[in-house]
C-alpha cells in the first residue's frame, strides 16, 4: 500500500515538472538522444550534430532536418546509413558495422549499437529515400521501427509500410537478425548471404533490399543483386545513385 504521504509527494512533482521545462525557456537537453532532441533544442538546419545513444557514448550524426530553400520543415530524420557517390567501402565486418564507419557529409552507417539504444528507448519510424541515375526520386516509409540487442543479433523490426513509389522491399527482413561477411546470421542453411551479394544487412534468405552492396553507378547485369539495390522499384541489378535510411520518433 503507498502511503498518503508519498502519493501526495508524487502527485505534486507530477503537476509540476510539465510546468518547470514548460516556463524555463532555456531548458534543454543536455544529452540530446536523436536529431529530434537537437532540433529541439534550437538547432534546425541539416548537418553533424553530436548525440547520445547513451549518456557516455557521444556519437557524430548527420541529421536530416532544414536543409534549404524549397526542404520540408520540421522533418528531424537521424541518418543511420546513406550512400550517395561510392567513395565508401560498405564490404566490412561485424565490428565495423556494429559501432559505425564512414563520413558523416558523405557516405557512412551509424552502428547497430547506437540504433539498438536508440530505438530501445521510445517508437521510432523509418523513412528510406532513394534516388535513381536518371533523376527519379522515391522513398518507403514505416511507421515502426526498432533493432533488438547485440545477444538477439540486433534483430530488426519493421513495420506499417507506407507506399512513397519504392514499394516494400524490407519486409522480407522484417524479424531478421543482422549478418556480416564474417557473421552470418542470416537463414540460408547453406551459405552467406553477406558474402554472396557483397553487403551486410538483415538478410533472411535473402534480400529484397541491399542499402549496403555494392555501389555500381547504375545498371550491371553481370553482378546480380550485390549492388546497392531495391527491387520493388528497380529490381536487383540496377544499383542506385542515392540511399538514405533515418528515423526520428513518432511520439515522445
Ligand atoms: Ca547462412
Amino acid at each position: 500500500m503507498t502511503s498518503p504521504v508519498f502519493s501526495v509527494f508524487s502527485v505534486s512533482w507530477t503537476l509540476l515538472l510539465p510546468l518547470l521545462v514548460e516556463s524555463i525557456p532555456i531548458f534543454t537537453k543536455t544529452f540530446p538522444l536523436d536529431c529530434s532532441d537537437v532540433y529541439s533544442n534550437g538547432q534546425t538546419l541539416c548537418g553533424v550534430y553530436t548525440i547520445y545513444p547513451t549518456e557516455d557514448t557521444p556519437v557524430q550524426v548527420y541529421c536530416d532536418m532544414e536543409c534549404g530553400e524549397g526542404q520540408a520543415k520540421h522533418e528531424k530524420w537521424t541518418v543511420f546509413q546513406r550512400r550517395m557517390d561510392g567513395s565508401v567501402n560498405f564490404f566490412r565486418p561485424w565490428e565495423h558495422y556494429k559501432k559505425g564507419f564512414g563520413s558523416l557529409n558523405g557516405e557512412y552507417w551509424l552502428g547497430l549499437e547506437n540504433l539498438h539504444q536508440i530505438t530501445r528507448k521510445g517508437k521510432y519510424e523509418l523513412k528510406v529515400d532513394l534516388q535513381d541515375f536518371e533523376g527519379a526520386s522515391v522513398y518507403a516509409q514505416y511507421t515502426s521501427f526498432s533493432v533488438e540487442s547485440e545477444n538477439n543479433g540486433y534483430k530488426l523490426n519493421v513495420n506499417g509500410f507506407i507506399n512513397g513509389g519504392a514499394g516494400d522491399s524490407m519486409v522480407v527482413h522484417n524479424g531478421q537478425k543482422f549478418s556480416t561477411f564474417d557473421k552470418d546470421q542470416d537463414l540460408d542453411a547453406l551459405g552467406n548471404c553477406a558474402k554472396r551479394y557483397l553487403g551486410a544487412f538483415w538478410y533472411q534468405k535473402c534480400h529484397d533490399a541491399n542499402p549496403n552492396g555494392i555501389y555500381m553507378w547504375g545498371h550491371n547485369g553481370t553482378y546480380f543483386a550485390t549492388g546497392n539495390v531495391w527491387n520493388t522499384w528497380k529490381g536487383l541489378d540496377k544499383g542506385l545513385k542515392y540511399i538514405a535510411m533515418k528515423i526520428r520518433p513518432v511520439a515522445k
